[in-house]
């Protein structure tokens, strides 16, 4: 854990967030500025600022949880994405799998949330 980490803090419940899963290695909570609707990420308990910063024994369920989710949401076309950096875009200094919806007019998002 880092003190000062908002995605440590989610972990630890000081922050309150959308949880979608959680295990003992691994949280799934929906984005706080979402892309779309059922925009989610998938963290490592471990706390890491980049992906080879963490043990690979903390990495193992990390897509497999993307993966339930993105058929969770019953949605056919979807991004993973994973930044690393400043200059990959990466805002919250604690690894993170984006799991982004791209819904269209015919698609339904099967866990009931408004379609775009
Ligand atoms: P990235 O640019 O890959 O570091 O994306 C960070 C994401 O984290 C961004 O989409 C917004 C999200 N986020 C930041 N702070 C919070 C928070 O306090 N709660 C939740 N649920 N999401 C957050």
């Amino acid at each position: 854990m880092a003190a000062n980490c908002i995605f440590c803090k989610i972990i630890k419940g000081d922050i309150p967030s959308m949880k979608l899963f959680e295990s003992e290695k691994t949280l799934a909570f929906l984005d706080i500025n979402p892309l779309s609707y059922g925009h989610a990420l998938i963290i490592p308990k471990h706390h890491g600022a980049k992906l080879h910063e963490i043990p690979p024994e903390h990495l193992t369920e990390l897509l497999p949880v993307a993966s339930r989710i993105a058929s969770a949401l019953g949605c056919e076309n979807y991004n993973i994405l994973q930044n690393n950096g400043r200059l990959a875009h990466q805002e919250v200094d604690h690894v993170h799998f984006h799991v982004i919806p791209k819904p269209n007019e015919t698609e339904g998002l099967g866990i009931g949330w408004p379609q775009q």
